[in-house]
Order: structure tokens, then C-alpha cells, then sequence
């Protein structure tokens, strides 16, 4: 096992990473841009480095920065967290280079499915269900020709995409002509890459996930599935396991069918294959995340593993240690994302000081949180603040356990979601479990977003 890590990463997944090091005997580095002088990761970790200036491309994207950090502190290993250089082949590849342990799948694994129609390609060439789609188009009088082989409505994404950025959904053939080059545009402006594809779209799909595992063994394991539908702007706001839509006989097809996509590659590590699942139970592989996800503690929960712990173990090199036998989920987890945004505002990111920090507590309640009264929340990284993780011995237990722990999550000094997800778990579609990926969208639509004495 390795002596010290280096955790490239702030906030409260640095912190996760930081506890899970420490429960394994190992010392941890953090590193910690200008803007993070006050942070707990910089608090709890046994030594620390400023690597830069607040912007993150001069700071937590600062490859050689990070290598130096590693190299002075003689840490053997890196845990990325996620975002940041989690996915960066590169990254990876200098690690290697550099002889240090990169938590996470090889620079070779990263760049495949990195690009999503190559990962799109490697996936239907192993047998996984792709939704009936194109490779890269050469240009628009291409992608036209094969959309109006696919039939409309269509889904034009960009290659070097993921997320959604350079994905234009496309209602009829009248719309191509225009749609194409502005997804194409946007493609070059995010990722430098123009590349598109074209796929039949979905209408009303569910986002349901599958974490994976694999270690250096050749053992590549699945541990259930997440439901990730409720998303605004490509941004999750709530996760729960088990999903409401997936029956035990869908839950071994989907889990069987991640771990024969990932066991094809030699996946090493924590990944999850993202599925869209049509209404009439059809599924079809999305696109492979090759991190620890934001949403992983609700799999913990359900699963009672440690999967942050279980990253660095087969970093070293040991075996899976999780049981063979299939899992089958045992109660109901949700997990609410709370962050520093303004629902008056359009959602708009909210830093400021946190004046006052009450985490709700009681039987089956997990926050992840690098919050503290005083704490300033800086303007250049994400907005989350907190994970809310709830478990139920059913599903309207979690529910109303979460609707309680809410109303008892005291932030003050910066606006947060934390009315909006009071408002998600009390709408009736959300109790019945009946939502798609339209859900979140429609519902601020609706009013529900905005305005607290509305909702009175
Ligand atoms: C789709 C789709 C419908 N049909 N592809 C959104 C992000 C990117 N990963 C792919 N996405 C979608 N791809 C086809 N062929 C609908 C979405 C989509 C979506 C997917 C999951 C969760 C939320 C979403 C919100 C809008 C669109």
C-alpha cells in the first residue's frame, strides 16, 4: 500500500479522499490554489502545497505544478477526485511517466472512451445497446443524409463532447441545415474539436447509471445502479438508488451489460456507464465516466462499501475486495446536491460567507461537506456546497427522512438550492417516481424554482 497520496482536488471530495487515506494508514498532500488558503482539505491533510493563483487552469490544472508537488512531498500516488485532471490522459500519462500512481483507468482507457464516438464505437463493437446512431459526419449534407435514414427528431453531439456542450436536438429536417454548423461552432469553441455524430433522439428518457469496478487482476464487477434523472442544465440535482423504474430483472441486463463494456476495455478502477432508459424498458449505453462521480456515496450507502477506499486499494494493486455474489439492493437512497446558487436568480452561482452552517443529523443521514460557519465560498469553482445522502428502509422512508433533513439544513450568508430541492421532494411526480429528464426543466418552468412565498 502506498505511504502518502497527493489529492488534486478541493472541497468536500478532497476532504472524502483525505478520510479515506487516512483510514488506510495513509499520509496525505493537499494542494490548494490562493483562493483555498482557508480550507478544510488544506486543514486535515497531513502536509500541503499552494500550487497557484485562484483560476483553476493556473492552479488545480496546473499539470506541472501538481507533478511538483508530488515529486518534493514524495507522494506515490495522485487521487484526482473528480473534474479538475480526473479524466485528463494526459495528466495520466505524465504520472505514469513521472513514476507515480494515478488513481484512476490507464491514459490509453481515458483517450477511447474520452471520445465519445469512439467510446460510442468501442461499446457497440462489445455488444452494449447504442442508441441507433452515426460515427463522425464529414459535414452537414452528410449528417442530413444519415438523420433522414435515422428519422426525426435526431440528436446532433459533439465527438470530443460529454455533458452536453455542442449537443443540438434537432425536430425535423427543415431545422438541420441551420442547427448543424451552430453545434459545430460550439464544438470547436468548447474542445477544439468540430467533430459531430448523429443519434436518434430519445424523447422523456430516464438517466439511469451503472458503477463499475475493475482492478489489475482482470476482475470487473458492477454494484447497481443510480437514477440520475433529475438534471437542470446537465447539472444532477438529485440521485437516488434504487431506481424507481429498473426491475431486478432490468437491474442484472443493465449491470451485466456495464460490466461486458467495461470488462472489454480492462477497465481498472471506479467507473460508471451512463444508460438512457426508454419508457418500454429498452436501454442504451450514453457515455462512460472514469471517475469517482459526485453522486458515489449514494452507492456506498446502499451497498455499505467504501468506494474511495476501494479506488486506491486496486491503485495498489490488490484485488477487488468486494463479494462475488450479485448485489441486490437492500432500502432506498437519495442524495440532494446543495449549492451556492440562486433560484430567484436563474440559478445563477452565488459565492459569499457562510455565516451560519446547521447540517441536518438523525438516523440514516449522511452530509459530504467541506462547509463551516465563516467559510468564504470563492466565485472560481463549482457551487456545490453539500451532499445531502439519505437512506430509507423504503423509498418513502428516505423521502420523508429527506424532506425533514432539509428543512433542518441551516445555511445562511449565501443563497442555495436547498428550497428548490424542498419543493423536488414534495411534488407528487417525484413521490410517485414518475420522472424523466425533462422533469427538472419543466418544473422551474412551472414556477416552482422561484419565488419562496409562492410555495406557501
Ligand atoms: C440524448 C438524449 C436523447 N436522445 N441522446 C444529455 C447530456 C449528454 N450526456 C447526452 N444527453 C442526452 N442525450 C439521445 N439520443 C437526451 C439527453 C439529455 C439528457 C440526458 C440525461 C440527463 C439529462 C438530459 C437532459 C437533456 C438531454
Amino acid at each position: 500500500m502506498f505511504r502518502k497520496v497527493l489529492v488534486a482536488n478541493r472541497g468536500e471530495i478532497a476532504l472524502r479522499v483525505i478520510r479515506a487515506c487516512h483510514e488506510l494508514g495513509i499520509r496525505t498532500v493537499a494542494v490548494y490554489s490562493e483562493a483555498d488558503r482557508e480550507s478544510l482539505h488544506v486543514r486535515f491533510s497531513d502536509e500541503e502545497v499552494c500550487i497557484g493563483p485562484p483560476p483553476a487552469r493556473e492552479s488545480y490544472l496546473n499539470i506541472p505544478r501538481i507533478i511538483a508537488a508530488a515529486e518534493i512531498t514524495g507522494a506515490e500516488a495522485i487521487h484526482p477526485g473528480y473534474g479538475f485532471l480526473a479524466e485528463n490522459a494526459e495528466f495520466a500519462e505524465i504520472c505514469e511517466r513521472s513514476s507515480i500512481v494515478f488513481v484512476g483507468p490507464t491514459p490509453d482507457q481515458i483517450r477511447v472512451m474520452g471520445d465519445k464516438a469512439q467510446g460510442r464505437r468501442t461499446m457497440r463493437d462489445l455488444g452494449v445497446p447504442v442508441i441507433p446512431g452515426t460515427d463522425v459526419v464529414r459535414d452537414a449534407d452528410e449528417g442530413l443524409q444519415r438523420a433522414r435514414e435515422i428519422g426525426f427528431p435526431v440528436i446532433i453531439k459533439a465527438a470530443a463532447g460529454g455533458g452536453g456542450k455542442g449537443m443540438r436536438v434537432v425536430p425535423d429536417e427543415e431545422s438541420f441545415p441551420r442547427l448543424f454548423p451552430t453545434a459545430q461552432g460550439e464544438a470547436q469553441a468548447a474542445f477544439g474539436d468540430p467533430s459531430l455524430y448523429v443519434e436518434k433522439y430519445l424523447v422523456r428518457p430516464r438517466h439511469v447509471e451503472i458503477q463499475v469496478f475493475g482492478d489489475q487482476h482482470g476482475r470487473v464487477m458492477h454494484l447497481g445502479e443510480r437514477d440520475c434523472s433529475i438534471q437542470r442544465r446537465h447539472q444532477k440535482l438529485l440521485e437516488e438508488t434504487p431506481s424507481p423504474a429498473v426491475t431486478r430483472e432490468l437491474r442484472a441486463a443493465m449491470g451485466e451489460t456495464a460490466v461486458r463494456g467495461a470488462a472489454g476495455i480492462r477497465y481498472l478502477g471506479a467507473g460508471t456507464i451512463e444508460f438512457l432508459l426508454a419508457a418500454d424498458g429498452s436501454f442504451y449505453f450514453m457515455e462512460m465516466n472514469m471517475r469517482i462521480q459526485v453522486e458515489h456515496p449514494v452507492t456506498e450507502v446502499a451497498t455499505g462499501f467504501d468506494l474511495v477506499k476501494e479506488q486506491i486499494r486496486v491503485a495498489a494493486g490488490e484485488p477487488l475486495s468486494f463479494p462475488r455474489t450479485p448485489m441486490q439492493p437492500r432500502g432506498h437512497v437519495i442524495e440532494c446536491r446543495v449549492n451556492a446558487e440562486d433560484p430567484d436568480r436563474g440559478f445563477a452561482p452565488a459565492p459569499g460567507t457562510v455565516t451560519t452552517f446547521h447540517p441536518p443529523g438523525g438516523p440514516g443521514v449522511r452530509v459530504d461537506t467541506h462547509l463551516y460557519a465563516g467559510y468564504r465560498v470563492p466565485p472560481h469553482y463549482d457551487s456545490l456546497l453539500a451532499k445531502l445522502i439519505v437512506a430509507g428502509s423504503t423509498r418513502d422512508e428516505a423521502v420523508i427522512r429527506t424532506r425533514h433533513a432539509l428543512e433542518a439544513f441551516v445555511i445562511e450568508g449565501v443563497p442555495t438550492t436547498i428550497g428548490f430541492l424542498q419543493r423536488i421532494v414534495r411534488d407528487e411526480r417525484f413521490v410517485r417516481g414518475e420522472v424523466d429528464t425533462g422533469f427538472a426543466e419543466r418544473f422551474v418552468s412551472e414556477g416552482a424554482g422561484m419565488q419562496r412565498a409562492a410555495a406557501s
